[in-house]
Formats: structure tokens, sequence, C-alpha cells
């Protein structure tokens, strides 16, 4: 099927379309082909991450190894694209930790309500021994974690009413992602989940299927929810990073010369995303206001409250997700805040 809409969508060309029109990433003659697709659209900084990987991948290779990119679920949803990741008929995906733990159950580790503190803590978690074993773990499912990119802090939305304490999420319908954890946790503060793919969100906001959803502010904004969300809350009550994976397949059939430089391509661009990303969130709250939103600033003693509410699902998650990886990460959250 997927070789089909390929063919029928004349491979890389329709894809890329960039904003002006121009064709961002035209690319052909090399030998192996590298089709990267994610669920966010093309003014999305993962989408500039994924035009960095293609460049670098590129010209490092001489060409050898081509990268198509592909945004706005082209290739299809989170679930769908790393399933193809498994069987070898897509090379790269970059989706949010929480749908990952569909296939290795530790990642929702990081679903864990209010975990990190700041990107500054965030950064160095990721960075450490423990977050590093679970992009390992994923080989056990035949796909490669190259390197955790940055999706950031969630906030919530909605058409409803204002949002600022914990009363407020009373009944509301809010789409999370297909994640048990964090569906859990939306229960606990009162609301209504359902888990959505994040290529059906929009249309579901806007028949009103769902009153809200949360996303960082670069989503919201770039994604243009602003159209048919009315209320927006500072709630950052989690910090989603994004995985940058790889087909195991494919990256079992590449040299090892290949392979260093799928790496290094893949951390560099991140880098890169990471940097272009933090712009974006700090940047776009603003642009909400802009455009109409009305935003609620949730107070310290409301988040407690949040915080508090949440805690059940931690205890009820921890076996699940693996008591080693719980304890494990939390302790690098504690050695990272006393730095
Ligand atoms: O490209 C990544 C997106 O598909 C997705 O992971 C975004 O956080 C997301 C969500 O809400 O599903």
């Amino acid at each position: 099927l997927l070789a089909v809409l390929l063919v029928a969508c004349g491979g890389d060309d329709n894809a890329n379309e960039g904003q002006n029109g121009e064709n961002e990433s035209a690319s052909e003659g090399g030998e192996k082909i590298i089709r990267a697709g994610i669920g966010l659209n093309q003014n999305h900084p993962q989408y500039k991450g994924l035009l960095k990987f293609k460049e670098i991948v590129e010209e490092e290779t001489d060409g050898e190894i081509t990268v198509e990119t592909y945004h706005s679920g082209q290739l299809g949803d989170d679930r769908t694209m790393t399933e193809a990741l498994q069987l070898g008929t897509q090379e790269v995906t970059v989706p949010s930790t929480a749908p990952i733990a569909n296939f290795v159950p530790e990642f929702s580790v990081f679903d864990i309500p209010f975990l990190f503190p700041s990107e500054e803590v965030a950064d160095e978690v990721l960075a450490g021994d423990v977050a590093q074993d679970l992009l390992k773990k994923l080989e056990e499912k035949d796909l490669v974690g190259l390197a955790y990119w940055e999706n950031g802090f969630r906030d919530l939305t909605n058409s409803e009413r204002p949002v600022e304490t914990i009363e407020d999420f009373d009944g509301l319908k809010i789409r999370t992602m297909e994640n048990d954890l964090h569906l859990a946790a939306f229960e606990e503060l009162g609301a209504n989940p359902t888990p959505m793919a994040f290529t059906e969100l929009f249309t579901a906001m806007q028949q009103g299927t769902v009153d809200g959803q949360e996303n960082p502010y670069a989503t919201i904004y770039l994604e243009n929810y602003f159209e048919v969300q009315d209320y927006v809350s500072d709630t950052h009550h989690v910090y989603s990073p994004f995985v940058f994976l790889m087909s195991k397949e494919f990256y079992d059939g590449l040299s090892e010369e290949e392979q260093q430089i799928v790496r290094d391509a893949a951390k560099e661009a991140g880098e890169h995303q990471i940097k272009l990303n933090r712009e974006a969130n700090a940047e776009y709250l603003e642009k909400l206001v802009d455009e109409g939103m009305e935003f609620s600033e949730i107070s310290d003693e409301e988040r407690q409250k949040m915080v508090d509410a949440v805690q059940p699902v931690i205890e009820d998650f921890k076996d699940d997700i693996g008591a080693e990886t719980v304890d494990g990460i939390m302790e690098a959250v504690e050695q990272a805040q006393g730095e």
C-alpha cells in the first residue's frame, strides 16, 4: 500500500512543498533512500530538524544515501509509521515518547506528570545513562533510537472555558496521546479524556468531538489550533521528548561508516531542532494571544493541587513501566536539580 501511495503522489515531489511552494528537498540519484515522516507540519521546528538531517546525511555520504522528508502525517500517524519501521517499509520517524510506550513500555516514564521541572533538567536526564539505555531497548522491537529530540512542555487548550483551577478540568473532553498513563492522569484531574492519533486531532476539535487538547505552544500555534480553540493555560503538565527512530532492518543494512554518519546526523540535527523549538515555544504564547486566545496562568498553589491529584497514577503504573526505570529517572531528576 505504501509503495502505491508513494507512486501515486509522486514520492518526494508533492510531499515537500514548502510554505512558498518551492520543493525544499527534492532528491534523486542516491543508492539508499531514507523516507522520514512526521505528524507535525512543514512549519514546525521538527520538520526543520528533518531537513537538517537530510542536508548532513546527503553531504556526508556524497549522495549515496538520499533522504526524503514527509510532514503532516503524509506517511501515516505515529503508530502506523513506527510499525512501518519495524516492517522495513519506512526508514525514519520521530514520535513523542508517549506512543513509543506501546512498543517499549518503559518509555511511559516520561509521561509521569510534572516529572521535569525545566528544560535544563530534561537535557541532563535525557543525556544520562537511564534514558540512553531506554534507546537501546528499542532494538528488541526492530527499532533503533538514534537520539532524543524535543517536543517540549505541554499546555492545555480548550473551547469551553478558561482553565485556572483543578475544578475547571471537570468533564472537559480532552484528546490525549495514545498512552494509558497519560489517559489515567487526565482522569485523575477530573477531565473526560479520549486517546486519538495526532493526525485526527484538528478535525475532532473542529467538529466538537473533543473540547480540547494539550501540546506545546509551538504546535498549538503552527497547527492553527487557535482557529478552533479559545482558551490556553500554562499547565506545563508533561515534558514530551521526541525520539529519532530508524528501522533496524535498514540500519543493519548500512555500512559501519554510514551507521556512524546517520547517528551523528540525528544528534547534530537534534541540537538544531531543540534550539529552534525552544525559541518557538518561548515566542508563541504571545502569538496565540494575538490571535485571540484567552490565556490563564496556573498559580503555584493550583499546580500543586494538580501534582497531588495525579500521584496515584505513578504508583498504579510503576510496575507496568518498570520500577527500576521509574526510580532511575527520578533519581536522575533529583541529581540534575541539585547541580
Ligand atoms: O510528529 C510528531 C507528532 O506526530 C506527535 O508526536 C505530536 O505530541 C504529539 C501529539 O500530541 O500526538
